[in-house]
């Protein structure tokens, strides 16, 4: 029954995109988050959360996934701001693990990174967290181990004392995330062979041609000595693409279409986060303006856009108003374009709008490298996209021209707190790094690059 983890990963890939809708419904059984609103929402003060191996089927094979609360991702936990909150976790799974709160202000030794001031939770054990909430917004939690990767996340909302800055209807988490069948360890040892393992589209003799013709022979081999003597690859864009993963949108991959519900006219607040290990996303719904209202769980003066990136361990809260009785597809791509998450906003369940043909794959410059200084300052580090764009821009969404960039100085809030990852308060980049650094150190062009994790 066990499938051979030696298949080649491309195998299993072209698995997933030929498993029409109905297979990947069929595969989810119940299925029934999808088939409503939102994952499971405890609140209160008082939270129980049991972390425990569940079998997971997305691609049509069946893996050993680490679920919370026989969930993934796990339960939507809603606080209030002033409240103090109990949280305790059993870890049922055969190693060592914790949660983590990310991005809550709380003492050190409440944080559950393990290694600082705390040991993780061993297995069989309980751990009772318990910490007041002087803060508000969208966060989130998870476990500082591999086992995130395989289903230890979820999301986590403080109301506001003083009630919410913006006014809306609806609010629905979005969590973002990327599964996949391989185990987390195994796609660490495939990076470490070799870095590039999952771009399946470096460049080739092919390109090179293409490249002479239009650039000249000279300045193509230039080119390709400059990347060669860096080690790395213009194409370079995530570490593991849609080669291994399957992009997550509230644990339902693309086919299986995560519905929201809304009734026109009203106003739908949705909190992106991005749960992902390694994924960087652009979000957009196609038909739609979206009013950022909130990042990284700060309020944030409103900025409304067509389209934002959000990266791993951020958050984004965005306020839309469909007016019309339609569906609309809410399409999330990874960064670079080798796959996406896939929901659905409707005034029913069962409706579909189109989703939308992925953009071209961007290609990184000597710019983004850093290395072309002369040219336009800092311009290279937002990556080939734009973190935020504007709405009313020119049509071709990608064309990488200078943006207002939108990060949380700029828009007059405090720059996230970074003490709440490790013990001691630090000083940004002097952290050990955690997973969540991995993309966005490299400049890869989230519009919040120096949030925390
Ligand atoms: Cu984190």
């Amino acid at each position: 029954m066990a499938h051979d983890p030696s298949t080649p990963a491309l195998g299993r890939r072209r698995f997933v995109q030929g498993i029409a809708a109905a297979g990947a419904v069929t595969t989810l059984g119940a299925g029934s988050a999808s088939a409503g609103t939102s994952a499971s929402v405890l609140s209160g003060s008082d939270f129980k959360l049991e972390l425990a191996p569940m079998p997971f089927n997305i691609t049509g094979w069946t893996r050993t996934a680490t679920a919370i609360n026989g969930q993934i991702p796990g339960p939507t936990l809603r606080m209030r701001e002033g409240d103090s909150v109990t949280l305790s976790v059993t870890n049922r799974l055969p190693f060592t693990s914790s949660i983590h709160w990310h991005g809550l202000r709380i003492p050190s030794d409440m944080d559950g990174v393990p290694g600082f001031s705390f040991s993780g939770i061993k297995s069989g054990e309980t751990f009772v967290y318990r910490f007041p909430l002087k803060q508000s917004g969208t966060y989130w939690y998870h476990a500082h181990g591999p086992e995130e990767q395989t289903g230890v996340y979820g999301s986590l909302v403080i109301e506001p004392k003083g009630g919410f800055a913006s006014r809306f209807d609806r609010d629905y988490v979005i969590v973002l995330s990327d599964w996949s069948d391989e185990s987390p360890l195994k796609i660490i040892s495939n990076l470490k062979f070799q870095s590039d393992y999952y771009n399946y589209n470096r460049r080739t003799l092919g390109t090179f041609i293409e490249d002479s013709k239009r650039d000249g022979l000279g300045a193509t081999i230039q080119d390709r000595l400059m990347w060669g003597n860096m080690r790395m690859s213009p194409t370079d864009i995530l570490d593991v693409s849609g080669a291994t993963y399957t992009y997550l949108m509230n644990g339902q991959p693309p086919a299986a279409n995560w519905t929201a519900l809304f009734r026109p006219g009203e106003r739908v607040r949705l909190r992106f986060i991005d749960a992902g290990t390694m994924s960087i996303f652009d979000i957009r719904i196609p038909g739609l303006k979206m009013r950022v209202v909130q990042t990284d769980g700060n309020d944030v003066v409103p900025v409304t856009v067509d389209e934002f990136r959000i990266g791993p361990g951020e958050t984004y809260d965005v306020i839309i108003e469909p007016r019309e009785p339609r569906a609309y597809t809410i399409f999330a791509q990874a960064q670079d374009r080798t796959g996406y998450a896939r929901g659905t906003l409707a005034p029913r369940p069962g409706m579909t709008a189109a989703v939308p043909p992925m953009d071209p794959r961007p290609m990184r410059t000597m710019a983004d490298m850093g290395m072309d200084h002369g040219a336009g300052g800092h311009g290279g580090h937002g990556g080939a996209t734009p973190a935020v764009k504007p709405s009313g821009t020119p049509p071709d969404p990608h064309a990488g021209h200078a943006m207002p960039g939108m990060s949380n100085g700029a828009a007059g809030t405090a720059a996230p707190d970074h003490s709440a990852h490790g013990a001691a308060p630090a000083s940004q980049g002097s952290l050990p790094m955690s997973e969540h650094s991995t993309a966005s150190q490299l400049g890869a062009g989230s519009a919040s690059t120096t949030s925390p994790w």
